[in-house]
């Protein structure tokens, strides 16, 4: 079997995926033509073509403006299953839900997370793929209304909502992890696990991985690439064991940074760091977790065995139960 051809089939699990942009672009464009949501363009040619990061929030907010009934969470939910064990053998996902985004059209959490989690279990019955939420706090937006985040959440227990982490960026396109400390003690006590966006960029400073660590304990990191430009960081996060999700497409476009063996990413990996490969945008960024492995891990010079290891990294740093994790393996 070539290479590419084993890559594609390799069974996947996903940790890092943004729910709104699991979406896939045909149901983007009808579902903002029915409420009239102006997109930049509604020729998939263009309407995904981003500068960088920032140039991309702004199309990754109006995502979320389309969904508004339940059957637009459900139909998001059920349909982005079926064309990732289509797209790249996905057999477990874990979603990033950011309700902030919707509390400032009036869907209360419950409005949000109720009809994602019918569409994931029903897609669960049909392609086998299980889940968890992971509840996003809008970085965007102040501790405060992160912390009120975080009681809705507690407030509303699922128990598939296992964990908190984030999305968007500050205006000032800057990173503050320990901005959010309070919402992640508040998460901590109540027993949720933590993740967070730090070091994705040039513009982020090495130094918010430790933060993400030392003050809000995180369990996992989300990119931490620029973990690679402080040795002291490597050793902090070895000895921690944390695992890291990377999204190498994505971060083509967010960073600039060609996908070659020179990549963070491929340092990361030949530093002995736990290493994760996920989407975080499908839509946006024209992939798919097939895609993230053939061309991704390809264009780094990743090895078919360390390729094997990443998938099952997936499954080690999964926040599911230990019997289902035995099923993944
Ligand atoms: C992202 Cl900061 C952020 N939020 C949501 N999606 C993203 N993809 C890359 N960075
Ligand atoms: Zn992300």
């Amino acid at each position: 079997i070539a290479y590419p051809d084993y890559l594609r089939l390799l069974p996947k699990t996903e940790l890092h995926c943004h729910f709104a942009s699991t979406m896939n672009a045909p149901l983007f464009i009808e579902l903002a033509d029915r409420y009239g949501v102006a997109l930049r363009s509604t020729d998939p040619a263009t309407l995904f073509d981003f500068d960088d990061l920032r140039d991309f929030l702004v199309a990754f907010r109006a995502a979320h403006d389309v969904l508004r009934a339940p059957d637009d969470f459900a139909r998001v939910a059920y349909e982005g299953v079926r064309s990732a064990v289509a797209d790249g053998n996905l057999r477990y996902r874990e979603y990033f839900v950011n309700p902030q985004y919707f509390a400032s059209r009036g869907l209360a959490y419950p409005d949000v997370i109720d009809p994602i989690i019918d569409g994931l279990r029903r897609a669960e019955t049909d392609y086998g793929v299980g889940f968890r939420v992971i509840a996003a706090i809008n970085r965007r937006e102040s501790p405060e209304s992160a912390v009120e985040m975080v009681r809705q959440v507690l407030a509303h227990p699922r128990p598939e909502v296992v964990g908190i982490g984030q999305d968007d960026l500050t205006p000032e396109d800057t990173e503050d992890p320990a901005r959010f400390a309070d919402a992640y003690a508040l998460a901590a006590a109540h027993g949720l696990l933590r993740t967070a966006h730090v070091a994705e960029t040039d513009r982020a400073l090495p130094s918010a991985v430790r933060d993400a660590l030392e003050v809000l304990d995180c369990d996992r990191l989300d990119h931490g690439y620029r973990i690679m430009d402080d040795p002291a960081l490597v050793e902090l996060a070895l000895a921690r064991g944390v695992a890291f999700t990377t999204t190498p497409i994505s971060t083509t476009i967010c960073t600039g940074w060609h996908l070659d063996p020179s990549h963070r990413i491929r340092g990361m990996i030949e530093a002995g760091l736990t290493v994760t490969v996920s989407t975080d945008d499908a839509m946006f960024f024209r992939t798919d977790l097939g895609r993230e492995y053939t061309e991704g891990l390809l264009e780094m010079g990743v090895s078919a065995e360390t390729a094997k290891r990443i998938a099952l990294n997936g499954v080690d740093a999964a926040w599911c139960d230990d019997a289902q994790k035995a099923r993944l393996r």
